[in-house]
């Protein structure tokens, strides 16, 4: 009996069960009838979204491969002018070599060496003697532009050669911007003990003198002469006074 009992319980509790469930399924089947235009809605929102999206991912797009075109080209232009330069400066290498063995040619037949128009031959160099007057550093660059440099005077004939083509002062290549009283020239080699002209005179007072009364800054620049006249020796000189000055550079052999 007790077995009998069990069972109608379980019997009872299956159909309590299944009343529960079809209640369930029923309200469960009711909400799904009642939103369904909602989510319609909410679909096609997703899809403008998403459409939207793949738009500016396709704009973002075309934008890269337009600036990377015309990346492309601008470097292709600039290969192109490279190669045109380097061809041009071949040209040029092949005249200047040519050049260079014309006057070789000539300096052998002739027996002597040459030297610019306006420049001046002597010992195989050549010299320029400016016209206008410049400050040291301005002198300095000029000589360079013109193929040379401000004058290194290494020897008493060159000394002299030049005092006897000049009737004032000059720049020359020498000064001691760097270091005071440490005198060096242009290219960077320091001034001779043994090879120097600078003024002695009379009374004990010679150049350097670094003198500050004309400008607290001193005299850091050397002269080929004074202003007072004197052209044979050397003197130190502000280097922003104005003067003329003589270039240097090697003739063509
Ligand atoms: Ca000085
Ligand atoms: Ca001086």
């Amino acid at each position: 009996m007790d077995l009998v009992y069990e069972n109608s319980d379980i019997v009872r509790a299956t159909i309590a069960t299944s009343g529960k469930c079809s209640q369930y399924k029923g309200q469960k089947s009711f909400n799904k009838d009642i939103p369904h235009h909602q989510r319609t809605k909410v679909l096609l929102v997703a899809l403008i979204v998403c459409l939207v999206v793949a738009l500016g991912a396709v704009c973002t797009l075309a934008m890269f491969l337009a600036h990377a075109k015309h990346y492309n080209v601008s470097v292709s232009d600039q290969e192109h002018n490279v190669t045109d330069y380097m061809e041009q400066l071949d040209v040029l290498r092949i005249q200047h070599q040519e050049t260079l063995r014309k006057l070789n040619r000539l300096n052998q037949s002739s027996g002597c060496a040459l030297c610019a128009v306006r420049w001046t031959h002597s010992g195989g160099k050549c010299y320029y003697f400016s016209t206008v007057k410049m400050n040291w550093t301005q002198s300095r660059d000029h000589c360079v532009t013109k193929g040379g440099h401000l004058v290194i005077i290494t020897s008493k004939a060159e000394q002299d050669f030049l005092t006897s083509n000049v009737k004032e002062t000059h720049w020359i290549g020498l000064n001691d911007l760097d270091t005071e009283g440490h005198w060096i020239w242009v290219d960077n080699q320091p001034l001779s003990q043994t090879v120097e002209f600078w003024i002695k005179r009379e009374n004990g007072v010679r150049e350097p003198d670094n003198w500050t009364k004309q400008h607290v800054d001193g005299e850091d620049c050397a002269s080929l002469g004074h202003p007072g006249g004197e052209t044979d020796f050397w003197t130190d000189a502000y280097c922003f006074q104005k003067k003329r000055f003589i270039c240097e550079a090697a003739a063509a052999v």
